[in-house]
């Protein structure tokens, strides 16, 4: 028998986002022959301009995971971005790796981006059959038994998936049922936000000598880029993670169903996990935290509905939008149902806005790399829809200016959730919502400069004519969704007078924005 010693050596290729110990690509290497390659380059952080702190997350990870799998005994080339030879691409220095050890071969578990996989089979290595492509499997539901799910329906819906992903994990399940005979308690996790609710927020860390050393390496190469990059607090290693995971579960998950649509501008993490960034790299284990939520609730130590609504966001939503993302690229990327066309407006980059909503959300956004689900849906993505922005710029802003995002997550989200462009494949609606909804659910308005009452005049609030001015305008595409039929039928029954008054003061409003830019967006610098 042929040992593994006696076998060609071979690169393993470890991508920023791969940060996972069991990762396919580890799994299938032999740390006493192969060699690992983890590279920052900069067409990774250059060809979108990510927020300051996400590039300084994604780099310090790596430095920790590079340290973490020597520590397990794995030889690591890891190629710095200030390398003088560093050729700028994972594609590139794959190559030169491979060239450097001699290896005949490379493994790497599949990339989270279509754009990146398709580098990868381009490229030379591939061509010559010296490229193994493994399935990433650190994900509850595969490409392929997504596609055979989906392959079954005629209209999938995230809802039958997660029933789907209930029964086949086990998770609150009682028997063939699930626990509390309700699969959903979404309808208990919308309470607005009442006087006085306060958390103590994330875990925050304080950075090391690695951390320091890659904020200097940012502040130097990208000085010019969106966002705050001190105070940085994300954790950078498993151990943190885990950290951050336990404090959620101790401290905010209890409340979590209750208010997880509730939006505050002094609380900023409103009873949320913020572990997204740290599950999306591979620090955290998905089914894991599902489980040990699990455990927790059965102990008592929270209500159903706080438990499903998180394990409905994990096994359901985020396994749901990457099933998506695989099954409709490379096209999805370009589609763009409502064919909105305008610029992305240069206050997503500056929050010079009068819109209180929005400026608290991007200012959120600039500090920290982070706003919550519905700041992300219903503040800007909403406002980006009903203004008529081209969904895919305002795709390549949600990319740029998350510490999570990812284009397999990403994606889905914002272009098809939250700006409709897949006409009606992840959403059976737009997310479309005047001020009332953002009032409602939120403290913004009490500090606006517009009043949330009043429907049109140079003080109403620019949600309540740019909500119906973009059902009026969409009608033909819009006026047969089922869903829609009470907003239309309250449209076709205002009086003539506010309708046009509607349609008028949604034309000054866009016109303005159509107005020149004051300010350099980041991505043009
Ligand atoms: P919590 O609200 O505490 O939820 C717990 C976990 O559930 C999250 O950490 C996340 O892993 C998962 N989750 C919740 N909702 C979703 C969802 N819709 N899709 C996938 N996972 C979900 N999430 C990302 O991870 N990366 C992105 O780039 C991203 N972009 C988004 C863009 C838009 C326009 C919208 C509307 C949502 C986006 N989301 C994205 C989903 C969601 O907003 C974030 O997952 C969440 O805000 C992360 O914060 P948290 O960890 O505090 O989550
Ligand atoms: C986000 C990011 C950035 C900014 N830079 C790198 C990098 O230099 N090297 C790397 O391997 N990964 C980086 N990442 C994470 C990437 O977005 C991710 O690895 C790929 O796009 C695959 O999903
Ligand atoms: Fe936003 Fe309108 Fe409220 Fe102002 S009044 S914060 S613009 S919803």
């Amino acid at each position: 028998m042929v040992s593994g010693h006696d076998q060609p050596r071979r690169l393993v290729l470890i991508l920023g986002d791969q940060l996972t110990p069991s990762n396919a690509a580890l799994r299938a290497a032999d740390p006493a022959r192969d060699v690992v390659l983890m590279a920052e380059v900069a067409d990774g952080a250059d060809y979108i301009p990510h927020h300051k702190k996400k590039i300084a997350f994604v780099f310090s990870a790596m430095r920790h995971f590079a340290s973490e799998l020597e520590a397990l005994g794995w030889t690591v080339d890891y190629v710095r971005l200030d390398d003088p030879d560093n050729t700028r691409s994972i594609v590139g220095e794959t190559a030169r790796a491979a060239a450097r050890y001699g290896c005949a071969a490379t493994v790497v578990t599949t990339p989270g981006e279509w754009r990146l996989l398709k580098a990868l089979q381009d490229s030379e290595l591939a061509s010559r059959g010296a490229l193994e492509v493994l399935e990433d499997d650190r994900f509850i539901c595969s490409k392929a038994e997504f596609e055979d799910w989906r392959a079954r329906r005629k209209s999938p819906r995230m809802e039958h998936f997660y029933r789907a992903m209930r029964r086949k994990t086990g998770l609150l399940m009682a028997g063939d049922k699930p626990v509390g005979g309700r699969w959903n308690f979404d309808s208990e996790n919308r309470k607005p936000p009442k006087r006085g609710l306060q958390f103590t927020g994330p875990l925050r860390f304080t950075p090391d000598a690695t951390t320091v050393e890659v904020l200097g390496l940012v502040v130097e190469r990208f000085p010019a880029r969106f966002g705050d990059l001190e105070p940085f607090w994300f954790g950078v290693t498993r151990g943190a993670a885990e950290a951050a995971f336990a404090h959620f579960l101790a401290s905010a998950l209890p409340r979590f169903g209750d208010y997880q649509d509730a939006m505050l501008r002094d609380e900023r993490f409103l009873y949320h996990a913020v572990i997204s960034l740290y599950l999306n790299v591979g620090l955290l284990d998905p089914l894991d935290l599902c489980r040990r939520a699990e455990t927790a609730y059965r102990a008592g130590r929270f209500p159903l509905n706080a438990a499903e609504g998180f394990i409905r966001q994990i096994v359901g939503w985020r396994e749901y939008v990457r099933g998506i993302y695989w099954g409709e690229m490379p096209g999805y990327v370009g589609r763009n149902f409502l064919a909105h066309d305008r610029p992305l407006p240069d206050f997503f980059w500056s929050g010079d806005t009068e819109m209180a909503c929005l400026r608290a959300c991007i200012d959120q956004t600039r500090e920290e790399a982070y706003a919550h689900h519905i700041q992300r849906l219903m503040v800007t993505g909403n406002f980006a829809m009903l203004a008529g922005i081209d969904p895919k710029a305002v795709h390549e802003w949600y990319l740029a200016v998350y510490a999570d995002a990812y284009e397999w997550v990403e994606l889905p989200n914002t272009l098809g959730m939250s700006q409709f462009a897949d006409g009606g494949l992840l959403a059976s609606k737009p997310y479309a919502a005047s001020g009332n909804y953002i009032n409602k659910m939120s403290d913004y308005c009490k500090s606006c400069r517009f009043d949330v009452k009043q429907k049109t005049g140079p003080d109403a609030c620019p949600f309540n004519y740019l909500y119906w001015d973009f059902l009026d305008r969409h009608h033909d595409k819009l006026g047969g969704n089922p869903r829609l039929g009470q907003p239309y039928l309250t449209w076709r029954r205002m009086d003539e007078v506010r309708r046009r008054a509607t349609r008028h003061d949604a034309a000054v409003f866009l016109a303005a924005l159509d107005a020149p830019a004051k300010t350099k967006s980041p991505a043009a610098a």
